[in-house]
């Protein structure tokens, strides 16, 4: 598969530092901050700092290291926002037309704080 980048996209803005972002952490490969449209208490977004469009994107091309920096950076930011155990979360990732992605920078949605609604379409 042949993924397309566009390099001025929101979040690629954001890693430029060209648009300003409310980080709650940041590693050598991730970045992950506040959503600017929070659907529940916490709503934060994860994103690689490699240019990826979508899940299958990141998976199939980034690097064993960008993976696991990703995942663990995503599992520390659960366990500091107090989601982790009982608490819970969701982890959702949008991707192209039917999935609705907005921004075509792979990110991974973190919600919680309340108890959220069920998916049903
Ligand atoms: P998606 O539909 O999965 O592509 O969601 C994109 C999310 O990105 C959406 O929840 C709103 C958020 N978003 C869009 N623009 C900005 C921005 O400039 N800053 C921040 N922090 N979030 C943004």
């Amino acid at each position: 598969m042949a993924y397309t980048y566009d390099p001025q996209n929101i979040f690629a803005r954001i890693l430029r530092g060209e648009i300003p972002n409310k980080t709650v952490v940041e590693t050598a490969h991730t970045l992950v901050f506040h959503d600017i449209h929070p659907h529940a208490p916490v709503h934060v977004l994860a994103i690689p700092k490699g240019a990826y469009v979508n899940f299958d994107h990141f998976a199939a091309e980034a690097s064993a290291e960008e993976i696991v920096d990703f995942h663990r950076t995503v599992a520390q930011v659960i366990v500091d926002l107090g989601l982790s155990g009982e608490a819970g979360y969701r982890g959702i990732t949008n991707a192209g037309k039917a999935g609705l992605q907005e921004v075509p920078h792979y990110h991974m949605h973190i919600l919680g704080g309340r108890v959220l609604g069920r998916l049903v379409d």
